[in-house]
């Protein structure tokens, strides 16, 4: 056992001795410093909040002997990306009260705070928890927050499928009252001494994250592939109602272990929705008893399924669930691409506008678009329901008819543009936030991103190719964050100033796309695209995506 223990990673050991999730945290957030010891920033990641420094002045600091900018990301798990007005509202309040007056929505359908002072934690976590909101298991080695296509929630908010939603999003949060302890309720919770975690998590909870999602069956605006476990809901002839699981996909590297890759998630089983449950936990016992516990960095369950080979991790999966896996029913080619902007009518005769929020980040901007405005005036007027996107975009959902062209007026008059205005690369492009505040950053990534969209725009502008969609996603690291590595152009920052440039993704997202050029500045990646631009435009179909272009006459 202490030569086990000799081979952990040091987080394990922080994790064990945490008394589920407690540590010295309520110490460290009274403690006068402005930051937290690197134990505490551990444990506090399990609290949805992050350590971070402003990176913009960190050297300038540095160099005249000052400590970092020490600040605090803090980021709400919203399951399937499902807010009411006033949970907006309270959002909204946070974001000037305590955080730099932005609200960044994620590529998991979640909300980030950045640049949040270490005595306003507390504060702000209180607020949350008012309007049924939590950061509690948003980052940490646990299930994260549950990703849903928003076109499953949105046509019946009732079914079957938004209800598994919220009972996957409770039952899979780790048990212990720590975060209601230090955060919310003081010493009105239950004692740690008494508490038992959840039977899958145990005392050192699981190797490392762990991510879920339930994608569309004709189309995967969710990254299905992307997930540690993916489901896909079909009817089964025989069965009914079910779910195709896919397991063990996961998108980051690490330059620092070649042994690290982008891998897809592939068919596990086929499960009806009585046994889905008790099939998500045998898979996190599996990986809490298998995965690897010594290198954070190949510790994600992917490694574990590639390593050991499907076959062999279903057959883990079986021996404790106890009995046979079914064989996956064959996956449906999605039909179609479903960015879920602009305006439709949903079933029940209720409206929905999808807005493009540049990067996620909702703010206003001095002289241009009034995000945080035009959507507050929405939340405060209007009986509405807000879905987030995977990709960082914003839904205004369940829209009375007599509403729309209010709804409509309010868009316009803050500078929103509407979907038809947006442009072919600007319409889907995701980037990280990257720096100032993310500290793996390589590159710049959002601050950068409308850079590199307005280049390739111009490409596609000048081959009069403005009809057509090109999926850009931008990365600060290799971590890819904001999913580069099944996009259509994936760009991934490598040195300050380089990236390395991938192509051949797409929108289905069910292929890898393959490294094209390394370390290229952003000014040289129009030059580089461009002949395959030309290529696409004269020898693709006119049906034919720039990525599915890509791999069938460039790649091959
Ligand atoms: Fe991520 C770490 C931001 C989705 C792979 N991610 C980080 C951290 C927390 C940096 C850190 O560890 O210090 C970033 C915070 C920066 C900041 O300043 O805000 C960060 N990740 C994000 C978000 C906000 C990007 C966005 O533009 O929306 C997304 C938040 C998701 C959420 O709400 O939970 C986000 N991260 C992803 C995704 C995409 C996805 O899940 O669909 C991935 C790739 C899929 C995957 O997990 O393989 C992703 N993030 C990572 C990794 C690499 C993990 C690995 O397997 O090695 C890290 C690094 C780590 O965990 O140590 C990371
Ligand atoms: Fe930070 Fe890298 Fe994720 Fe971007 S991809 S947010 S740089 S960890």
């Amino acid at each position: 056992m202490s030569d086990l223990k000799d081979l952990e990673s040091p987080v394990e050991v922080t994790k064990r001795a945490s008394r589920h999730l407690r540590g010295d945290l309520a110490e460290q957030l009274r403690a006068p410093e402005a930051n937290v010891t690197e134990d505490a920033a551990q444990l506090l990641k399990f609290h949805g909040i992050y350590a971070q420094d402003n990176r913009d002045s960190r050297r300038e600091r540095v160099q005249r002997g000052d400590a970092p900018e020490y600040i605090f990301m803090v980021r709400v798990a919203i399951p399937g990306g499902r807010l009411s007005p006033s949970q907006w509202l309270a959002l909204d309040t946070v974001s000037s009260e305590v955080a730099d007056g932005s609200i960044r929505l994620t590529t998991r359908q979640a909300v980030q705070f950045h640049g949040v002072a270490k005595t306003h934690l507390v504060a702000l976590a209180g607020r949350i928890s008012e309007e049924l909101m939590t950061s509690f298991g948003a980052c940490g080695d646990v299930v994260r927050n549950i990703v849903m296509c928003p076109g499953l929630h949105a046509e019946n908010p009732a079914g079957r499928l938004a209800q598994m939603t919220a009972h996957l999003a409770t039952t899979l949060k780790p048990a212990s009252n720590a975060h209601w302890e230090i955060f919310v309720n003081g010493d009105r919770a239950v004692s740690a001494e008494t508490e038992v975690e959840r039977d899958f998590y145990g005392s050192t909870y699981l190797p490392r994250k762990f991510k879920v999602a339930i994608g569309h069956p004709n189309e995967n605006c969710v990254d299905v592939y992307a997930q540690d476990l993916g489901l896909i809901p079909v009817e089964d002839e025989d069965l009914g109602a079910g779910f195709i699981v896919v397991a063990g996909g996961g998108l980051g590297r690490s330059y620092a272990n070649s042994d690290t890759f982008a891998r897809l998630g592939e068919p596990l089983t086929f499960a009806t929705y009585d046994e889905i449950d008790e099939l998500i936990r045998s898979v996190l016992v599996t990986y809490r008893e298998l995965g690897g516990r010594v290198d954070r960095r190949r510790a994600r369950m992917k490694y574990l399924i590639s390593d050991l080979g499907i076959t062999t991790f279903r057959h883990e999966v079986e021996l404790r669930l106890g009995h046979a896996l079914r064989e996956a029913r064959p996956i449906p080619t999605p039909v179609g691409v479903d960015d879920h902007l602009g305006w439709r009518e949903l079933p029940d005769a209720t409206h929905q506008v999808g807005i493009r929020i540049p990067a996620g980040r909702v703010k206003d901007y001095p002289s241009g678009p009034k995000y945080r405005e035009a959507i507050r005036a929405i939340a405060q007027r209007f009986d509405v329901t807000f879905y987030i996107t995977a990709a960082q975009d914003l839904l205004v959902s369940r829209i009375a008819s007599e509403d729309r062209a209010e709804i409509a007026a309010i868009l316009e008059a803050f500078g929103i543009k509407r979907t038809e205005e947006l442009g072919p690369v600007e319409r889907g492009a995701l980037a990280c936030p990257a720096l100032p505040t993310c500290g793996q950053a390589l590159a710049e990534s959002e601050r950068r991103l409308p850079d590199l969209v307005g280049l390739l725009e111009n490409e596609m502008r000048s081959r009069s190719l403005t009809d057509r969609s090109l999926q850009l996603r931008m990365t600060g690291c290799p971590n890819g964050c904001a999913r580069p590595a099944v996009a259509e152009i994936g760009v991934v920052g490598k040195t300050k100033s380089t990236y390395d440039l991938f192509l051949g993704g797409g929108e289905r997202g069910d292929r890898l796309a393959r490294l094209y050029r390394e370390k290229v500045t952003i000014e040289q990646i129009p030059g580089l695209v461009a002949p395959l631009l030309d290529r696409w435009k004269h020898e693709g179909s006119p049906d034919e995506s720039f990525g599915d272009f890509f791999h069938r006459a460039v790649e091959s």
